[in-house]
């Protein structure tokens, strides 16, 4: 249902007041529904429809749209009362950065995520595209998987980088919440992002006391029985 409140308002005003409106901190990563990794168009809007009340967005990665394609952007519009966030994660020179966020925004995504690695200079591109288009820009500055020990080391410098470069929104894994600790400490106004609940490990409650704002929650709702249950069973233990 379209929302007055949302109009015109930034990507992080927006996810605010989703959230309060909800009474939810859960993005839902849809990468798979009921385990499997190729779906319909009517299947995914199905799904968000049936959690759309317990959430405030939903994340897409690179198999989401190499599977839908083109589609992704009628599914985004179905739903007037989520942010959509693109999470294809990219690691590229500032023009094709440019080139790439241009396309996520052109979409219909409220936000994309991007490698802080890159450098300020490919981040500046992102940022400035979303500038333009009334989006947002994630920058991955610690991981949640194992082998990430490399990136989360410089966990510091990549954040330093992102804010560089405008960048106001990171992701930080729930599954190490020391590092989410340390990371509200050093950027207080920043928004934390915090996947890897559930089925990666981490709590729900715990990323969030340490300071994430909200939780990217994938498998756990989208691969569960009854995925409207479990959306709603973590948003209410996330509303703390
Ligand atoms: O460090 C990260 N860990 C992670 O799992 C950064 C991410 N963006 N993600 C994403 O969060 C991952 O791509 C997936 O879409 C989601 C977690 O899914 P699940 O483990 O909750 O199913």
């Amino acid at each position: 249902m379209f929302d007055l409140g949302q109009f015109l308002a930034s990507f992080r005003e927006t996810l605010d007041w989703l959230s309060l409106k909800k009474k939810s901190r859960v993005v839902v990563a849809l990468d798979t529904i009921g385990g499997r990794s190729r779906f319909q168009e009517g299947e995914v809007v199905k799904l968000i429809d049936s959690v759309s009340d317990a959430i405030v967005g939903v994340k897409l990665g690179l198999p989401f749209y190499l599977n839908l394609g083109p589609s992704t952007r009628d599914v985004i519009k179905h739903f007037q009362d989520l942010v959509f966030i693109a999470d294809w994660k990219t690691a590229d020179v500032p023009h094709v950065t440019r080139l790439i966020f241009e396309n996520i925004f052109d979409l219909g995504f409220n936000a994309g995520i991007i490698h802080a690695f890159t450098g300020t200079k490919s981040m500046s591109e992102a940022v400035n595209a979303a500038r333009s288009r009334g989006g947002d820009v994630i920058a991955v500055v610690a991981m949640s998987h194992e082998g990430s020990e490399l990136v989360n080391s410089q966990m510091h410098v990549l954040a330093d980088m992102a804010v560089k470069a405008g960048v106001g929104c990171f992701v930080a894994p729930s599954n190490n919440t020391s590092l989410i600790q340390e990371l509200r400490a050093k950027h207080p106004s920043s928004k934390i992002f915090s996947p890897g609940v559930g089925a990666q490990g981490g709590e729900v409650k715990a990323p969030l006391r340490m300071g994430a704002d909200y939780l990217i929650v994938g498998r756990l709702i989208t691969d569960a029985p009854n995925p409207d249950d479990a959306a709603r069973r973590v948003a209410s233990e996330s509303w703390i």
